[in-house]
């Protein structure tokens, strides 16, 4: 049975992907590394770091910089990135989501936050989603980022629960890799391609509701 969900931040409870992407792009521009809808896509819920050494392979330049440079180029990207979530309030919560969250806490589901941002607090804080939130998995005590599925097992353990009992919420395919690699049920927030990897895939934040996942969850069956 499932007891708990694990959500995912970025893509799927507010658009800060968006904001990711331009505050990279920006970057890439200055490294002189072509921006292409396939890189932006494979960057979405990878860490800084290795987001930072995508950018840097797409551009055949992963032996350029030196660990001071690139730390100074992550940093630059993150102030970057701050001043564009600067203005967030909670109308930047994606629709269907507070009502979602209203009846999981409705029906005692545990809920936690598995996103690799360490910029995930600010953010619950702006969107005033701290109260749905107390348990967070925090992205700096892991050793791999996703695909890897260390988050999603710490999420697990933090709500007390077998990964069986655990569904993870994802709007990337690394992050559908590291639920299942966790042994969790995966939902995918988006595009059908990119997400083929999911257990249940919706369009939008909309469809995603208790009695559409138990309906899915049967025909999965
Ligand atoms: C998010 C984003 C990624 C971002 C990562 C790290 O992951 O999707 O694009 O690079 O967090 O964010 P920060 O630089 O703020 O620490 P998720 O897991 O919330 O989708
Ligand atoms: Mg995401």
């Amino acid at each position: 049975d499932i007891k708990g969900f694990i959500f995912d931040l970025d893509g799927v409870i507010t658009l800060t992907s968006k904001y990711h992407g331009q505050a990279w792009h920006q970057l890439a521009d200055e490294l002189g590394v072509t921006w292409t809808k396939a890189l932006a896509d494979g960057l979405k819920g990878i860490s800084r770091m290795d987001s930072l050494e995508m950018i840097l392979k797409a551009g055949n330049k992963e032996n350029d910089y030196t660990e001071e440079e690139k730390i100074r180029f992550a940093a630059k990207k993150n102030d970057n990135y701050l001043t564009l979530i600067g203005k967030m309030t909670d109308e930047d919560i994606l629709p269907g989501i507070p009502a979602f969250l209203k009846d999981l806490a409705a029906h005692n589901y545990k809920i936690c936050l598995a996103s690799a941002s360490k910029n995930s607090p600010i953010i619950l804080e702006k969107l005033d989603l701290v109260k749905y939130f107390p348990i967070v998995v925090d992205p700096s005590k892991l050793k791999k980022g996703k695909p890897d599925p260390e988050i999603y097992v710490r999420g697990a353990e933090l709500l007390h629960l077998k990964p069986e009992e655990c569904i993870g919420i994802e709007d990337a395919a690394a992050g559908i890799q590291a639920i299942n690699g966790a042994g969790e049920t995966s939902i995918g927030i988006g595009d059908a391609t990119e997400l083929s990897a999911a257990d249940i895939r919706f369009a939008r934040t909309t469809d995603m509701t208790l009695v559409n996942i138990e309906a899915a969850m049967k025909i999965n069956a």
